[in-house]
Order: C-alpha cells, then sequence, then structure tokens
C-alpha cells in the first residue's frame, strides 16, 4: 500500500507516534511518504520505503502569516499524485484534516477519490481545537474525514462532548515499540546522573503549562527530603525558566538536572527508577506508555487517558491533579525498598506489552483495508 502521513515533526507525542506509525508499516513493506515542514525527529535512519517530502511555505513581504495550511494542501495533492498514493492518514487536526479535505476536493475534480484517515491525539481536541476560532474547522473537517481515531477512549468522549461529530469515532489506543525499550543502562551514564546509586526520578515533556512542571519539582522535594535522588527533566518548553527558578528557590540545583531535547529516550528511561506525569490533561501519556516499556513505574494525575494505562498499585499510582502530597507519598512507597520498587519495574514493563506496536498496528492496517486490498 502507499500510504501518505501528515503530522507534526516534533518531539510532541503526535509526532513521534505518527512517526514510529510510518515507520513500523514500512517494515511491514509499505511505501509511507511523510508530507511535514521538517523531517520528522523519530526518522532518523534511511529506509528504502520511506520517502520525505518537505513542505515549502514561500514567504511574501504581504504574509504577515505564511499560508502553511495552503502550502501543505497544494504539497499533499502533489505527492499524492505523483506517486499514486491509496491514502492519506493525517494525525492531529489543525491544520492537517483541513489541509487534507482541501487537497481530497481538488483531486476529486481530477477524478481520484483519496480516502483521508484523521487520527485525533489530544490537545487538538481537549484544548486548542476547541477554541472558537478554531472549532468550526475543526468540526467540519473531522466530519469530512473517512475514517476517524481517537487515541483514548476518554479522547473520543471528550470528541463527542466538545464538537459535534456525526461520524463514528474508533480507539486506537497509541503503542510501543517494546523491544527497542528494553535497554540496559549505560554505567557511566548512570554514575554521572546519580553518582552514588541515589534514585532517579525522570520526567520528559514539551514543557508546556497542561505538564505542571512545579508539581513535579515539589514532588521531588517530598522525596528527596526521604529518599536519596536526583530528578531528570528531558525535554524544553515554555516553562523551564520559572523551573529552573523554582529549584534555586528550593535549594534544589545540585539534585535536579535540566537535560534539554533527547533523541535516545531508550538509553534515558534505562537509568529511571519512577517517571512522572502529574499533567493537568492528558488524552494518553505516550511519554508514560515509553517510561512503562522500559521497566519504569509511574506515578500521573487520573485524567484523561492516563488512567487507561496506568494500574494503580501494579504499574505505579495515580492522584488528582494538583495533589503533590499524595503523589510524593506514593513515590515514596514505591522507592523505599528495594523488593517493592522491583515489582513494580517488573510489573510496569509487562503491562506495557498490551500496547506492544506488534498489536496495535495491525489494527490501523485493518482500517486501511477497508479502502484498497494489499
Ligand atoms: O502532550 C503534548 O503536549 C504533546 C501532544 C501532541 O499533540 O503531540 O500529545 C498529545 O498526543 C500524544 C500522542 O497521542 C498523547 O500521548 C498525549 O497525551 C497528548 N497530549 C495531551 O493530551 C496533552
Amino acid at each position: 500500500m502507499k500510504i501518505g502521513i501528515a503530522c507534526y515533526p516534533t518531539f510532541g507525542g503526535s509526532g513521534v507516534l505518527a512517526t514510529e506509525l510510518g515507520k513500523a508499516l514500512a517494515q511491514k513493506g509499505h511505501h509511507v511518504h511523510f508530507i511535514t515542514y521538517n523531517q520528522p525527529v523519530r526518522l532518523d535512519a534511511f529506509v528504502p520505503n520511506i520517502y520525505y517530502h518537505e513542505v515549502q511555505v514561500p514567504t511574501y513581504p504581504l504574509f504577515d502569516f505564511p499560508p502553511y495550511e495552503t502550502a501543505l494542501a497544494s504539497t499533499m495533492v502533489d505527492v499524492i499524485k505523483n506517486n499514486q498514493l491509496d491514502l492519506l492518514h493525517v494525525h492531529y487536526a489543525i491544520p492537517h484534516a483541513s489541509a487534507a479535505y482541501m487537497a481530497k476536493q481538488i483531486l476529486k475534480k481530477e477524478g481520484k477519490d483519496i480516502p483521508v484517515i484523521t487520527t485525533l491525539h489530544g490537545t487538538d481536541i481537549t484544548l486548542v481545537g476547541r477554541d472558537k476560532t478554531y472549532a468550526p474547522v475543526v468540526t467540519f473537517s473531522i466530519n469530512e474525514s473517512d475514517i476517524i481515531t481517537a487515541v483514548s477512549q476518554s479522547l473520543r468522549d471528550d470528541t463527542y462532548k466538545h464538537f459535534n461529530i456525526t461520524k463514528e469515532i474508533e480507539v486506537i489506543k497509541n503503542f510501543v515499540d517494546v523491544s527497542r525499550f528494553n535497554r540496559k543502562p549505560i554505567d557511566a551514564f548512570k554514575k554521572m546522573i546519580a553518582p552514588n546509586g541515589e534514585r532517579v526520578l525522570m520526567h520528559a515533556s514539551n514543557f508546556r503549562k497542561l505538564k505542571r512542571i512545579p508539581d513535579i519539582i515539589r514532588i521531588f522535594k517530598i522525596v528527596n527530603e526521604k529518599i536519596p535522588s536526583r530528578l531528570m527533566l528531558v525535554g524544553d518548553g515554555p516553562e523551564r525558566p520559572a523551573a529552573e527558578d523554582l529549584c534555586r528557590e528550593l535549594n534544589l540545583c545540585d539534585e535536579v538536572r535540566f537535560v534539554g531535547k533527547q533523541e535516545q529516550m531508550e538509553d534515558i528511561l534505562a537509568i529511571a527508577d519512577l517517571f512522572l506525569l502529574p499533567s493537568e490533561t492528558e488524552s494518553f501519556g505516550l511519554a508514560a506508555l515509553e517510561a512503562m516499556a522500559a521497566g519504569v513505574p509511574i506515578i500521573t494525575t487520573n485524567v484523561g487517558g492516563l488512567s487507561e494505562i496506568n494500574i494503580p498499585g501494579e504499574t505505579g499510582f495515580m492522584a488528582d491533579v494538583g495533589d503533590i502530597e499524595t503523589m510524593g507519598k506514593q513515590a515514596i512507597s514505591i522507592l523505599e525498598d528495594d523488593a517493592v520498587l522491583k515489582q513494580f519495574k517488573i510489573r510496569a514493563a509487562v503491562y506495557a506489552r498490551n500496547y506492544d506496536i506488534h498489536n496495535i498496528v495491525p489494527q490501523y492496517e485493518a482500517l486501511y483495508n477497508r479502502f484498497c486490498k494489499v
């Protein structure tokens, strides 16, 4: 099958998921064409049946806002026509679903009907998409997609709650390549972060407000007062300067390491003992699933899709948004005893297998097969 994938090329979960899906489909023999404005971060190796088409957005003095969506739709048309694509799968509704609608209409006039699959990832529904500046276009273009999928049951419910969607939304949960996360810790790296064998707590995200980075630092403080530990913060974003200030204020600069954006999450997670994701909202929590796959228990809030992947007492614990005290106590209960920690680590890895790439990718292929036979 020849499949077009439009996504964000960044470290965000939707782009990571779309890229991993494309790589998995290519491994199964499909031809996968990525259409986006930069090389996706997880697209890091040459694979003969993976193609990358960069969306160029020419600037012009008139454009205070270069029209990316127009350039994207035009690139979609060009790639679909010149590579005889069988379908277009877009990840994150804004602006991919509306650009896909436009491309579909243009191609229809030329006698080609290209099926469009839209996968909803989270903030395109729960946050940004609901803004009334975007909502009519988001609603329209989701309804015009041939197939709509959501990455969790909770996101499916939210989509029906906030938008007037007249079609069935199918749930295909996010996945992880479990074999990739089965790494042994790199000793030198572990020594650098935790020179005296301290417990390593970790968080990875785009440091946006909804990730509640201050909660992470305060949870860590509670843990650190009882257990020798280090906090590793992976990623970057708008909340980082305030987070650094808070570390200074709480006198935690020696214990907290900001390591910036990282591509080798499997090596980084291999040295972690506990992953923290106390988000305000989270449609799925791919970062937490990757942690589980690496055998790292998780402490999360009980919002959105997090309560679908985190099994309290098994893979970690959950608490209400902002309940730092409870999350601190939960973290200590996992970390204070070697035997308990070991059991949580084993169970986290075992539960992650339910979301292994080999179980989930065939579900996408089954959707594609409704339109085209392999
Ligand atoms: O979490 C983010 O801010 C990034 C965002 C994205 O769109 O890339 O992640 C969303 O999609 C991920 C992949 O499906 C989900 O795992 C995240 O939970 C979701 N983020 C939110 O809902 C806040």
